[in-house]
């Protein structure tokens, strides 16, 4: 049965893909291109580094390694501006009831997320205290759909990956929970997130219940 939840950030607890967004976009528009919102769904889940090689392909530009660490830290310094000023107003709907339901259920919560930036994100909503463990892009070599961060995060908590549950918004990060042999509940569409075991639209839509029947 399920004794933990591994919970993905962005698009599951927040929406920091907004600012992602437009970080990327005028990083692209300096550069003299544009990228639509379609291409941006591509981006989420996915690292920073292989984010900008993505978007440099959309504008068919070269850079060299160095160019690029500085095209991605140049990207992150206007992210973490905007970041810095959340709130926890920011917080999607049910997030704080269902968090603090679980917990006092008796679930084990980690967080499991790609992003570097997660500390200063979970501070300034106020969503740290939740966590018993954080795994994010500053501890995991392989981004998903490599299980890692997964899988880091059960073994901090000491439990076995069939016995957590990953709450997930991006393609790529339900397929990296179910490669690590875990129950995947997907945030979005069931058209998109067609690996899940469940989908709902969003963490308002769960109670503690649904993790008994999983
Ligand atoms: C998030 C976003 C991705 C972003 C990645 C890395 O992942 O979904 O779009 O590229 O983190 O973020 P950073 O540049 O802050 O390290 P997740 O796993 O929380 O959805
Ligand atoms: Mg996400």
């Amino acid at each position: 049965s399920i004794k933990a939840c591994l919970f993905d950030l962005d698009g599951v607890l927040v929406d920091t893909a907004v600012y992602h967004y437009k970080a990327w976009k005028r990083l692209a528009n300096t550069m003299g291109f544009d990228f639509t919102e379609e291409q941006n769904e591509q981006l989420k889940g996915v690292s920073r580094v292989e984010s900008l090689n993505k978007i440099l392909v959309w504008g068919a530009v070269e850079k060299t390694d160095a160019e690029k660490e500085e095209l991605a830290s140049l990207k992150n310094s206007w992210y973490v501006d905007m970041i810095t000023k959340m709130t926890p107003a920011e917080v999607l709907p049910g997030t704080v009831d269902f968090l603090t339901a679980i917990h006092k259920a008796g679930y084990k919560l980690a967080l499991g997320s790609a992003s570097k930036n997660s500390g200063i994100i979970l501070e300034k909503t106020d969503l740290a205290h939740f966590f018993d463990e954080i795994v994010d892009g500053n501890m995991v070599t392989k981004s998903k759909p490599d299980p890692e961060v997964f899988l880091k995060g059960a073994e901090l908590l000491g439990f076995k990956p069939d016995e957590c549950v990953v709450f997930e918004d991006a393609v790529a990060g339900v397929e990296a929970a179910k490669r690590g042999g875990m129950k995947a509940i997907g945030i979005g569409e069931k058209s998109v997130l067609t690996q899940a075991d469940v989908v709902v639209s969003g963490l308002d839509k769960l109670t503690v219940k649904d993790l008994e029947t999983l």
